[in-house]
Parts: structure tokens; sequence; C-alpha cells
């Protein structure tokens, strides 16, 4: 029997492989910081042994509350993944499966390689309203692409969205695949309505180094992003500091960062209410987005998420809350779920790669709601 980690996001420790049914693994702590919660392994082998994986520092990892109710995703193929019996018990989490071939891979969530990020973009490319803007390198040295669609009209609005500023939150580039797909659907009257009215300036991929490094929330010299948003740096972040500085150019007036969440079984988003500058018109405007949004995608609720931010308390470190003060305009964190959505549960894959690009194609309706308003 065999674990290997060798490919783009393997991650796991490898202590005990003499039993299938006594696997012992541990999480590894993300490449340069003590952030640890991602894995993804592939074991070999053991086909028809009913195997258990026991992930021993489960209870030690950054989000142990996100191992409650939680079931790991497999795949032979790497392409199909579904969810497997897991089980927590506050110290270790054991995932019990059978495999039915000698090969099959387990993570944390539905992967997004760097392979994939790089074939979206190359999609993107060959689509006329699109533009490929080479932002610069990130601190590995990788290329770090944004997408700009639209006729880069000035008059036009500004949609910016942002994805896995933490690598290992995978649902959020997909959210922006199924983002970038319908917004590029010529038959799509919704798009094109959208943009006859806006650009889109959108980064799949923020974090493409910690992406392939197996990262759950920091970059390849262990920033977490989305702390970085008021003094980034060129050398600790130079993914935010270029994003900013294109934004500064650009101008924004409506700005979505999309993120996954280990612990909350729910879609939702967080705003600026935080803000030294929130006011009534953003408050109106957020209420638009959610309600629109809630119509165009049932997944999408607004009655569980993250305590809101007292007035004046905003930490503008995080993206959302800096764009959103700094351009005084409709800014939001948008979260889904590692587990699954509790109010529409899928009992054999959870939240998805799929269920994440529907919700970011229906996205689409609730800009188009609270476009008139935006200024
Ligand atoms: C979160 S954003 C947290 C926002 N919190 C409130 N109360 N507005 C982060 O960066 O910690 C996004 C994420 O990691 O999913
Ligand atoms: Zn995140």
């Amino acid at each position: 029997m065999k674990i290997s980690t060798h490919f783009d996001a393997g991650s796991i420790e490898v202590i005990n492989t003499e039993r299938a049914d006594d696997i012992q693994l541990k999480i590894r702590q993300d490449s340069h910081s003590d952030f640890l919660q991602w894995f993804y392994f592939r074991l070999q082998g053991a086909a028809n042994q009913p195997c258990s994986m026991r992930i021993l520092n489960a209870g030690e990892t950054s989000y142990a509350k996100g191992w409650e109710d939680y079931r790991a995703v497999a795949s032979y193929d790497r392409e199909h993944w579904f969810r497997v019996s897991t089980r927590f018990d506050g110290k270790e989490m054991v995932i019990d499966h059978t495999p039915q071939a000698n090969s099959v891979y387990y993570a944390y969530f539905e992967p997004y390689s760097h392979e994939r990020h790089l074939d979206l973009i190359g999609m993107a490319t060959d689509n006329p309203w699109c533009e490929v803007e080479d932002l610069g390198c990130t601190v590995d040295g990788r290329d770090f692409d944004m997408l700009i669609v639209g006729d880069q009209d000035p008059a036009k609005r500004k949609i910016w969205v942002t994805a896995r500023q933490h690598p290992g939150e995978t649902m959020a580039e997909w959210f922006v695949e199924g983002l970038l797909e319908r917004l590029l659907d010529e038959d799509d009257a919704i798009a094109r309505s959208l943009l006859a009215k806006a650009n889109f300036y959108i980064v799949p991929n923020m974090n493409p180094d910690g992406s392939v490094r197996g990262n759950l929330r920091t970059n390849a010299a262990g920033a977490n992003l989305n702390r970085e948003w008021m003094e980034p740096s060129m050398d600790r972040s130079p993914e935010v500091f270029l994003v900013r500085q294109k934004m500064h150019q650009i101008g924004v007036d409506l700005f979505l960062d999309a993120h996954g969440d280990e612990a909350l079984p729910y879609i939702f988003v967080a705003g600026c209410e935080g803000n030294p500058n929130y006011s009534d018109r953003l408050h109106i405007l957020e209420d638009a987005f959610k309600r629109n949004l809630a119509l165009a995608n049932p997944d999408f609720q607004d009655k569980f998420g993250y305590e809101r931010d007292k007035p004046g308390e905003a930490n503008l470190t995080l993206a959302t809350n800096y764009v959103g003060q700094h351009f005084d305009c409709l800014a939001y964190t948008l979260e889904m779920p590692f587990k699954d959505n509790a109010n529409l549960p899928d009992e054999e894959y959870g939240w998805s790669g799929e269920r994440s690009k529907k919700l970011g194609a229906s996205t689409l309706q609730a800009f188009l709601a609270v476009i008139d308003q935006l200024r």
C-alpha cells in the first residue's frame, strides 16, 4: 500500500501504512506559516480493502470545528469527486472507505489545479469580449493574470471579482469559472445586459503559489493575503500589491471576494458594516444584492453567517473592507462551505465544484439587479 502527494496541491504527512484498517496520517502546515487544514493525497494498492485513514492531528488544525459533520471528498479519476464516510471525535478524524480501485484520491475539497487555472485563462483568451492582462509575478515567479471582460468604455461601471486569496478554498475558483462561462456566453441575456453597462475585472486565483503548494491560507512568503490590503508589499504580498495598484488606476464600483468557510454549512456574505464610511446607501445596496442573489440561487441565504462588525470596528486589512472603504462601493466577501449547504443538502456530493459554478453564474443576476444603483 502506498500514499503519495507529489502532485499539484498534494499534501499529507504519512505516519504509518502497515495496515489498511489503521492508516495513520497527519495534516501538514502551510509551506511558510503555521496554518494547517488542507489535505490531498493518493492511496494505491488497497482495492476492495476496508480502509480507515486516521488523521491523528485533526483536533490541532486551524479550524477544528471544520471537521464536525464534515465528510472528505474522494475521486478515482480526479474529475468526479464524491463524499466518503468521515468521523471526528474532537482529536482524530477518520476517513472510512473501501476503494474499488488500486488508485484513489482523497482531499479536503474538490481541487482546482493550476493546469485547470491556465485552461480557464486560455478559454478567456479565446473569447473576443475578454482580454488577459499580465499583472506581474507571484512570490514564486508564477504568472499572475487578470481577465478584463467588456469593451473597457471608461463610462461604464467597474465590477471586480477576486478569488482564492486563501488557496485551499478551491470552491472560490470553481465559482469564478461558472461566473465567467456565463459572462462570456453571447446567448445569455443577463450577461449581455450587464456588459452593456459594466466592465469586469476578474482575478480567478489570487494565490497560485499557495494553491500548488497545497496551502490552506497563505502564499509562498507565509502571508495571509486577506490581511495584507492596508500595506501590501512586493516582497511579502505582491499578489495584493499588484491588484490593489490596478484597482486604484481603474476604479471600483462593485467588489466581490470569493472564499470558503470551514465550519458553517451555508452560503453567505460578509459586508462592510464596520467601515468608517458605511452608509444607508451601502446598506440599501447590500440588501438589494442579497435579496436578488437569493432569488437567483436558493443555495444562498442571509440568516446564518459571520457576526456583523460593530460600527467603525472593521479590520481594513481585509480586501472587502479595504475596497469598500477606499472606493465607497458595494463590497462583499462571499463564503461557500467546505461541508454542504445544510438548507439543501446533497448526500452524495455535499457542496461541490459544480454547485460553486452554478452560484457564480447566478451572481450575475444579482449584479444586474443593482448595477443602476451603484452610484
Ligand atoms: C474571512 S473574512 C472575515 C470577515 N469577517 C467579518 N466579520 N466581516 C477571513 O479572511 O478571515 C474570509 C475567509 O477566510 O473565508
Ligand atoms: Zn478565505
